[in-house]
């Protein structure tokens, strides 16, 4: 073989390699440096395939679907540079459903199946006695002692709101109830229900479940469609708190400037309609957009911002498809061609995502304003990064842990706190801050 004819070879060689890149969609990217002239294309190939940006989700996808825009799913994948401690603060416990923050490093977090409240101490690790005066429950299924959050006013009031799973005549309901934390902490007093998220059904799927307080003191309550079909289809019914955001006072009544007050057919109640399971809700720190997740079917997980008396479609529409394989409906993901609103974001494959928390916080700068999801299937907390409502970015945290990520709090002090299904609280934080 030639000296020549070797160079020739590689440069064919090169030129293959060029073109596969491109064929795997790495060279579609915005550099400059295209593949339409050869020479210039094989100097830069080497640079240019370690530079490129790539998806976060290295799985293929499970459906047709393409997006309705480029950001809408599969963002590129980032690195927190910040170095992390990460520890875990308490083990053996059951499914802590939800936490908040009441007192500096303490949280309040509920047991799903158990139905227990307990107070946890992030600085010693230590966990209470389980509070009395909780309601009961259904723990069936999905079912159990779900979210908890506290009044805005709870250094005076003490009041405590929790949702749950709750048997009435027809079967279960997502239920809203609150009571007064005991100045010695040891028990709810006057626990009530104020809110069940009717029509009941006998199942024990989608209950939705998560709770938040608007800066009004109102509370925004998430539902789910109750999983089974035809039941699901009442997300798209204005007489069914199935599959909605729902929008109540803190003595459970509808907020009198919610969306469907003047119309007679529909709940006084009813946000936002056309949900299938949220599981994750919370307020943008800079725009105070009402942001949401819900589970998809197998794939089409949604990262949603709520505007009052929107539509988001299920399940009429979905980036997802069925468990079975089948097609959701006609199988159509377009939502805004069918006037429902499309997600911001949707995940494909699943990510499974569960509690979440914005980031607003000086203890991590570069997390400023970032979204963190709990996944559930897949074991990891993904990171979102949001500018200006579109998702830029994307990282999945504490692959290696493998668990079963469930809810996500930020402390005061800027720690991440993660709950999991296998009984661990975990504290994410600055290494060195000793927080
Ligand atoms: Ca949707």
């Amino acid at each position: 073989m030639t000296k020549v004819s070797w160079s020739r070879l590689m440069f064919f060689t090169m030129l293959i390699f060029v073109l596969a890149l491109a064929a795997c969609g790495n060279a579609d990217t915005s550099d400059e440096e295209s593949t339409d002239d050869s020479d210039a294309a094989t100097e830069e190939s080497t640079d240019e395939s370690t530079d490129t940006n790539t998806s976060a989700e290295s799985k293929p996808k499970v459906t047709k679907f393409e997006p309705a825009f480029p950001e809408q799913t599969r963002a590129p994948k980032v690195v927190t540079e910040t170095e992390l401690d990460v520890e875990v603060v308490v083990e053996g416990l059951g499914v802590s459903w939800g936490m908040v923050e009441f007192d500096t490093n303490r949280l309040l977090v509920t047991q799903r199946e158990s139905a227990e409240l307990l107070i946890i101490n992030l600085e010693d690790g230590s966990v209470s006695d389980p509070i009395e005066g909780t309601p009961e429950v259904n723990n069936e299924g999905q079912g159990g002692l779900l979210d908890v959050t506290i009044a805005p006013d709870f250094d005076e009031s003490r009041l405590v709101f929790m949702t749950f799973s709750q048997n009435i005549e027809g079967g279960t309901v997502t239920a809203v109830g609150k009571g007064v934390l005991s100045e010695d902490e040891a028990s709810l007093e006057d626990f009530e229900v104020i809110f069940q998220a009717v029509p009941a059904y006998d199942g024990a799927l989608h209950y939705g479940g998560r709770i938040i307080f608007d800066v009004e003191g109102n509370l925004f309550l998430t539902t789910g469609e109750r999983s089974d079909d035809p039941i699901r289809e009442r997300a798209q019914d204005l007489d069914a708190y199935l599959g909605k955001v729902i929008h109540i006072t803190q003595d459970g009544e509808a907020v009198d400037t919610n969306p469907f007050i003047e119309n007679e057919n529909a709940l006084d109640g009813i946000y936002s309609y056309g949900h299938r399971n949220i599981q994750g809700v919370d307020f943008h720190p800079e725009t105070g957009d009402l942001w949401i997740v819900e589970f998809g079917p197998q794939a089409g997980d949604e990262l949603n911002i709520i505007k009052p008396g929107s539509n988001y479609g299920w399940p009429i529409v979905s980036y997802g498809i069925e468990y079975t394989g089948d097609l959701v409906n006609d199988g159509i993901s377009e939502h805004e061609e069918q006037g429902f609103v499309e997600p911001v974001y949707y995940w494909d494959p699943t990510s499974a995502p569960s509690g979440m928390s914005f980031y607003d916080n000086d203890a991590i700068p570069e997390w400023q304003n970032n979204l963190f999801i709990g996944g559930l299937a897949p074991n990891y907390i993904v990171r979102v990064i949001i500018e200006n409502g579109l998702v830029v970015g994307e990282e999945r945290l504490l692959t290696e842990e493998a668990q079963r990520f469930r809810d996500i709090l930020v402390t005061e002090d800027g720690a991440l706190i993660a709950s999991t299904d296998g009984g661990l609280i975990y504290k994410i934080s600055a290494a060195g801050e000793g927080n």
